[in-house]
Parts: structure tokens; sequence; C-alpha cells
């Protein structure tokens, strides 16, 4: 199928102009390196490799796999972000193993795992943001307020850990996070709200600006899938998340003048009318939950998460190019679409296409296959490029004006949850995977455990 084409063309020009690196430039035909992964490399490669599997890609899954077992060097010296490394590396080494039961993606996972304990060595064992992974050192962002570590980054462990733990019979992984759950539950919330700041040192919050989009996301995310995740038993996970959902929706959900519901960002009881791409992830995450409420709840759930993907169909639907800004606001007149110019990027991202893929799986209405195949052409037209895919500064305009990046979330999340839409409910079922938040399938209960994915 033509999604299998694409992820084909994405690999192919990784793997002739920057393999090994940590992504494609596809314009200029070189590799990228960035700082978020202290020295480690082949970011691409361990995004791609599930993605490479499920799609049926045995070559290219090969030539992946070969890659980390010869060229895979865990023995770097450098500053990696503990969210970064834990969800694109170990996810995607974990959701291989699972995938094919090779030794040697648990043997990395797990090697690799160890090197990331160090963070937790702070007053509250709250992890701090950076690790050198070569000293252990461990430090909190820069630009993060008063040395404070993130809401979505240290809320973004819990299901990569278990599995650490279950894989390896050592407990400390299981207690890291479990640790972090008791910080999280014990701390007093604003509102019944979950501020995007946490001090590391003394467990308090360090400012009140709370958001489900970039810095909050996937911690909501995590705690409705480590209750999935755990064949339902985690009932702590899913009260957290219950009386989230419920505070989220009383302060932050509103409807536009045009009628379209979006979760705006809040900061200190303030409102932000404002909704970025990443927050299109929480169609798919509602409709999940929705599927668990309680009977009277669950309807009322079901329609929360239609609105929000209409919504950000909506910020794809209002561009030329058919592609969504990184963010959308709705004030001063403007609804669902980019006002300020720094904020009309779209860098192949993969939120709203997951919520279609969510909402495909759980309501079986067309719509969200044809939303899907929307972004299937506009990414044809406006993204690829002679060699590969790339991100375009201004979704406004169909003048192209690439960034010159293939992201590895691109191989790993977008491509994958578009081919899902297309295929049957059984490839990845629901009722036996979680995703990870870079969209890696880990068993529910393990009951999966080497069993190939097939494919239609
Ligand atoms: C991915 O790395 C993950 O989905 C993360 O949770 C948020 N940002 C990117 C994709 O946009």
């Amino acid at each position: 199928m033509k999604i299998k084409e694409m992820m084909k063309f994405a690999w192919d020009n990784y793997k002739q102009y920057a393999f090994g690196k940590n992504e494609l430039r596809p314009l200029t035909k070189n590799g990228h390196i960035g700082n978020m992964f202290g020295g480690l490399r082949g970011a691409t490669v361990v995004d791609a490799l599930d993605t490479l599997y499920i799609m049926e890609l045995e070559e290219e899954f090969q030539e992946a796999k070969k890659w980390v077992e010869k060229s895979f060097d865990l023995n770097v010296n450098g500053e990696a972000s503990l969210f970064e490394v834990n969800i694109r590396y170990i996810g995607g080494l974990l959701a291989a193993y699972y995938l094919t039961g090779e030794e040697v993606f648990r043997s990395k996972a797990l090697e690799l795992g160890e090197k990331l304990l160090p963070a937790f060595n702070t007053p509250t064992g709250i992890p701090r943001g950076v690790i050198n992974l070569g000293s252990g050192m461990s430090w909190s962002w820069g630009w993060a307020s008063a040395g404070s570590s993130i809401l979505a980054e240290f809320g973004t462990l819990h299901l990569e850990f278990l599995h650490l733990t279950e894989l390896s019979g050592n407990p400390v992984f299981a207690e890291k996070v479990m640790n972090i759950r008791k910080v999280l539950n014990r701390v007093e919330k604003p509102q019944g709200l979950y501020p995007n700041f946490l001090s590391p040192v003394t467990g308090n919050w360090v400012q009140h600006h709370v958001s489900i989009g970039g810095l909050g996301d996937s911690f909501y995310e995590y705690l409705i899938k480590s209750w999935l995740m755990s064949d339902k038993k985690d009932s702590e996970a899913k009260k957290m998340y219950d009386d989230a959902l419920e505070a989220i929706e009383k302060h932050l959900v509103r409807r536009s003048a045009g009628g379209l519901t979006y979760i705006a960002e809040w900061r200190g009881g303030i409102l932000d009318h404002k909704m970025g791409h990443l927050a299109c992830f929480s169609g798919g995450m509602i409709a999940l939950g929705a599927e668990h409420a309680s009977e009277e709840r669950k309807q009322h759930y079901m329609d929360l998460a239609a609105e929000i993907t209409n919504t950000c169909h909506e910020s794809y639907a209002r561009s030329d190019t058919k592609l969504g800004p990184e963010a959308f606001r709705f004030d001063t007149g403007t609804e669902a679409m980019a006002t300020r110019l720094s904020e009309r990027y779209y860098i192949l991202r993969p939120e709203v296409v997951e919520s279609y893929m969510y909402m495909w799986r759980l309501t079986h209405d067309l719509k969200y296959r044809q939303w899907g195949w929307e972004v299937v052409k506009a990414l044809e037209k406006h993204c690829r490029v002679e060699a590969g895919f790339s991100g375009i500064r201004d979704v406004y305009t169909t003048v192209p004006t690439h960034d010159n990046m293939q992201q590895s979330f691109f191989l790993a999340e977008t491509l994958k949850y578009l081919y899902l839409l297309f295929c049957e409910d059984d490839v990845l079922s629901l009722d036996d995977w979680v995703f990870n938040t870079e969209a890696h399938p880990l068993p529910v209960n393990h009951t999966n455990f080497k069993t190939k994915a097939s494919v239609q």
C-alpha cells in the first residue's frame, strides 16, 4: 500500500545519506546528530525498527537490526534528554524485542536503562531532565524554571520502566517510577490540575502553568495506558487519570464561538486560548479512556474525543497545504489557525493522525480514514522531496519552505499510525498492545510476548 511505499522511501534515503546518524537532512542529503541523545546515534534506526517490522519490510528491518547488533554503541559520553532516550531508544528496543523475541533488543534496552538510573538520585527521587550517559551526572534543563523537572518528562517513564523490571528481574526500574507516582499523588494539585514544573529537591510545583500540550501531554497519556497495560489492575493510575481529566474538562476545555471544542492552556487560573499540535493526541487518549469509563460517562467522553479530533482536523483543513500548524488559537476572531508567524510550521508530527487512528478503531466512522488520506496526499505534495520527507516552515503557503529535517518520529509514529488506520483492527490490536508515546507497541500484561504481529 501507499503508506508502506512512503516508509520505504523515508528509510532508503535515510540509509543512503545518513545511516547511523540520528536523522536525515533530506535537502542537503546528509545526517543530523543533534543534542538530545547524549552521543547516542541511530535514533532513526531504533525508532523505525518496529514500523519496518509490522509493514513487513523485511530486508530493511534486517538492515536496521544488523546496525543495532554491530554499530549501536552505548558507551557514549554526552548530555542526553532522559525523556527522549527513554521514549525513542528504550521504547523502540522494547517493542522490537516483544515483536520479534530477538535477544539483542532486550539486552540493549536493559543496558541503556541502567545508564539512566543516576538521574533519579535527587532528594525526592524525581529525576532531572538531562543526564550525561558516561559520567551519570545529571541536571535540569537550563530553560526550565528554577531547576525544575518537567511533568511530561518524568511522567513518561512508567510503561518502559515496568518492562525493564519485567525483563531483567531487577525491581529498581519499577521502584523509581512507582516513587514518582507517589510524589505526584501526595502533592497538592491546584483545582485538581497538574502544573508542568516540579522541583526535584522539594517535590513542590515551581509554577502554575498547566497544559495538555507540550510539557504536560504524555503524563496524562501514561496514566490511562499504565492502567491498560496492567490489564486493568493498576486502579491508582485509572483514578489519577479520571480525576485529572475531570479537572481538565472543567478548567481547560472550551468551545469557540464557531462551535469548535478545544483545550486551552492555564496560567495560574488565566486561560491562554491556544492549542498546540502536540495537544491533538488527546482526542485519541480520551477515546481510549472512554471505552472504559462508567456507562453514563462513556458517550460523553466519546463525544468529547470526537469534538477535539474534529477541531484538530479543522486546523489542517483551514490551511493551504492541508497540514496543521504547530499551534492554533481561538481569540481575536481567529478559530483553529495560527496567528503568529513562529507557530505556522509543521515538522511531520504524528498527533493528529494518531487521534484519527484511535477514533477509527473505536468508532469505525469512515471519515477518519478520509481525513487520514487527506494527510497522506498533503505529505506527498508538500513534504516529499527528492531525498526523503521534510518538515515545512509555513502551512499557509504552497510555495515550498522546507526545514531540511526528516524527524525520527515520522517513521516511528506518523507513518505507523497512518498505516494502522488502514489496517484491520487485529494488527496490533488495542486489546493486546499499548503504544508508548513514540508509538512503540508494548504488550498488555505480556500476553502477547513473542507473538508475531500479523499484517493484512
Ligand atoms: C514525539 O517524540 C512523541 O510523540 C512525544 O510524546 C511528543 N513529541 C514527538 C512528536 O511530535
